[in-house]
């Protein structure tokens, strides 16, 4: 909460008097809106450099789903000087797809940068579709051909890195469920950064020491239009009861949630890298091309499955 009449932190050491409108008390910082916005954008730019995300030279391809996050952090890379474009799935998931695509669409042209735009439809079918056929939930095939079509996409424009919106509470709440269950195998690649790998473009998570409200606030004092409801599948996931059981505790102990995941970082991720196990072997999908841990890869197989 923000007490009442509280003046901006930094305002007050030049000697000015504005009132703050953010709190952070895990930061213990009250902020105006102009210090809020560069609070922000100096958090996303110290976190590029503390994990070596990229350079100005490279190029950048952001994940846009048409939700605050991902506008957030288009609009942040852009102003910070980057060069980032952007990408957008179609995933045919009816009215939330449609606004989203709208929203993603005014944003680019809003920003006058690109956003390439790729259906689902045409490549392979929609998520409602895919969901029926393949008699997975609709999020697991979402995931998959998310990453495999992202993935493609940026290597065959020649993109370096592929950036998304992850926040704070997300990483912690897959943390958090990763390790309820030990799942070595996951919580060893829960990074920022995930190095290019044979047939993988780097992927970096700018936005994982900020929270979910924090970017809200950023892309609300930033006039950015953003879809407002969630996808419908969403509804009824694991990580939702684990987000709302974490806001709990970090209201009762603000921090709990960013040194949760960076004593992770710090801690237990070097000691669940030190032995250099190898991982299973990439072999490149017989029909694709695209590296696999399988002769056939995930999504050749629900291609197969669909019969496109
Ligand atoms: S878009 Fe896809 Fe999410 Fe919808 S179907 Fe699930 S994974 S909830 S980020
Ligand atoms: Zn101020
Ligand atoms: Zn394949």
């Amino acid at each position: 909460m923000l007490k009442k009449q509280a003046k901006c932190t930094i305002c007050k050491t030049k000697g000015l008097k504005n009132k703050a409108i953010v709190y952070l008390p895990q930061h213990r910082l009250a902020l105006c809106k102009e210090h809020y916005i560069s609070w922000f954008e100096k958090r996303v730019q110290k976190t590029i450099d503390e994990f070596k995300m990229f350079s100005k030279n490279e190029k950048i391809l952001v994940a846009v789903s048409g939700g605050k996050d991902s506008l957030a952090l288009w609009n942040v890379l852009t102003k910070l000087g980057y060069k980032v474009d952007g990408f957008y799935i179609n995933l045919g998931i009816g009215e939330y797809s449609q606004d989203s695509k709208e929203k993603a669409v005014n944003f680019a042209r809003k920003i006058n940068r690109p956003l390439h735009i790729l259906d689902l439809s045409t490549e392979i079918a929609t998520i409602p579709k895919l969901k029926e056929i393949s008699n997975r939930p609709a999020c697991s095939a979402c995931g998959t051909v998310k990453r495999y079509y992202m993935n493609k996409f940026a290597k065959d424009n020649s993109y370096e890195v592929i950036a998304t919106g992850h926040n704070l509470d997300d990483e912690v709440a897959v943390l958090f469920g990763n390790t309820l269950r030990w799942d070595i195998d996951y919580l060893k690649r829960q990074y920022p950064v995930l190095k290019e790998e044979e047939g993988f473009i780097k992927k970096v998570k700018p936005l994982c020491k900020i929270t979910e409200k924090e970017t809200a606030i950023y892309s609300f004092l930033s006039d950015i239009d953003y879809i407002e409801y969630e996808c419908p599948f969403a509804e009824g996931a694991s990580s939702i009861e684990y987000k709302e059981f974490l806001a709990k505790l970090e209201e009762k102990h603000p921090g709990t949630k960013l040194q949760f995941y960076t004593n992770f970082l710090k801690r237990m991720y070097p000691i669940l890298n030190e032995e250099k196990k190898e991982d299973k072997k990439l072999i490149k999908c017989k029909i694709c091309g695209e590296p696999s841990t399988n002769e056939i890869c995930s999504v050749c197989r629900l291609k197969q499955r669909v019969g496109v």
